[in-house]
């Protein structure tokens, strides 16, 4: 197991659509064990496989509180097969490190996937969960949470991590690592 290096914005990998995979094999299950352990560690409540470079349709989900146990969910090859209702949550993406905004989605989703066994299942969610698989599933088509924004705060976001990414180059040159 491994923790992997998460891509930031704007990562051109962030905009790529992820291929569909084809077997579940011991390859597939072991970028799933990375993608569980560098979720945990950053923390967050999900992961798509284009976020640490790799372009296939995985993405893994952890909706638990800290005062839950852990509930690991694996989605490879997932659809989206119904969608109803709307509901606002203040999202946040590891790829936009300090970000959080207001994004509207469905309440309700029904997702088809394979699990890390390949065995096909459904899934019913609301809430959290829901909106963490819509999130997911756009990163595999390169969709990005700033896209989801209108034109005023996709503005006012892209010129703050623009200035973000600016003075940690600065910070580097005036303290370069050796
Ligand atoms: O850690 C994350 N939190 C989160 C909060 C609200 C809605 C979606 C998310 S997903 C995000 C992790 C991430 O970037 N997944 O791609
Ligand atoms: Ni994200």
């Amino acid at each position: 197991m491994a923790v992997r290096e998460i891509l930031t914005y704007p990562h051109p990998n962030l905009r790529k659509a992820a291929q569909p995979v084809e077997r579940v094999d011991d390859e597939i299950r072991k970028l799933v064990e990375d993608m569980a352990e560098t979720m945990y560690a950053a923390p967050g409540v999900g992961l798509a496989a284009n976020q640490i470079g790799v372009l296939k349709r995985v993405f893994v989900i952890d909706t638990a509180t800290d005062d839950e146990p852990s509930q690991l969910r694996v989605f490879i090859n997932p659809e989206i097969i119904e969608a109803n209702g709307t509901q606002t949550w203040s999202e946040g993406c590891l790829s936009f490190p300090g970000a959080s905004e207001d994004i509207k989605r469905a309440e309700q989703v029904v997702v088809r996937a394979l699990d890390a066994e390949g065995q096909p299942f459904e899934l019913e969610a609301h809430g959290l969960l829901a909106v963490a698989i819509q999130h997911e599933n756009d990163h595999l088509d390169g969709v990005l949470m700033i896209d989801k924004l209108n034109a005023l705060k996709r503005r006012l976001l892209s010129s703050k991590l623009a200035k973000q990414a600016k003075a940690r180059s600065s910070a580097d040159s005036e303290q370069p690592r050796v």
